[in-house]
């Protein structure tokens, strides 16, 4: 199996480009964001639950997100690989996907780790809110509220993959093709080095 993780803070592109390198590279999409807002378009409890979160700009506790990955998993048994689009955002959550992999007797390849300043994300997700209808990025507070969630709870998990050796910093601004080729170059690179040559 070949895991990549898509890191990054709110609005650095982890959705837009996950869809250009799922159809590139075959692997199963999972995104905890996207999984959320099925949950809550479907008023099941979980997405009522994990609306009241969403909407203040916090992250959704641990046990729901991890419990939530856990079914995806089990739903694509045959995956050649999976892009794990916003997860893990703890290192809790990191812990439980190492433990998850390797119950599969499999790991993460790398962690391609967007990179873009604060003033562009608020631009981007302000601008995706005017069409989107997503309740979270209308708000400029909630957006800074995410921003400094980020700072707190996610950036750890940056280090949990750095000491490992698996993390990339990728610079996050430009044109959307352009990333796009910066992640496949890294990606190649990373499937050199497992495949031997
Ligand atoms: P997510 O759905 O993961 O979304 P995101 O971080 O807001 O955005 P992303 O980085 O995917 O941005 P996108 O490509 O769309 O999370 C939403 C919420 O769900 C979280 O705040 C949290 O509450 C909850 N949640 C999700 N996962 C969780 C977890 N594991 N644990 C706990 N809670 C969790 O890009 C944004 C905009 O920028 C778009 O409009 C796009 O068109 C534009 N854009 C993209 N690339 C661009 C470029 N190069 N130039 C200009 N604009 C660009």
């Amino acid at each position: 199996m070949f895991n990549l993780i898509l890191f990054g803070p709110p609005g650095s592109g982890k959705g837009t480009q996950s869809e250009r390198l799922v159809e590139k590279y075959g692997v199963v999409h999972l995104s905890t964001g996207n999984l959320l807002r099925a949950e809550i378009a479907q008023k099941t409890p979980l997405g009522l639950e994990a609306k009241s979160f969403i909407d203040k700009g916090q992250l959704v506790p641990d046990e729901v997100v991890i419990g939530m990955v856990d079914s995806y998993f089990d739903l694509h048994k045959d995956a050649r690989g999976f892009l794990f689009d916003g997860f893990p955002r703890t290192v809790a959550q990191a812990k439980a996907l190492d433990r998850l992999l390797e119950l599969k007797k499999t790991a993460i390849s790398s962690v391609l780790a967007l990179e873009v300043n604060e003033e562009e994300l608020v631009k981007r997700l302000l601008n995706r809110g005017k069409t989107s209808g997503r309740s979270d990025d209308t708000d400029e507070s909630v957006i800074r509220k995410r921003f400094s969630v980020y700072t707190e709870e996610t950036s750890p998990v940056a280090e949990h993959y750095r000491k490992a050796r698996k993390f990339h910093p990728i610079a996050g601004e430009g044109s959307v093709d352009a990333i796009f080729d910066r992640l496949c170059d890294t990606i190649e690179k990373q499937l050199k080095k497992e495949s031997g040559h």
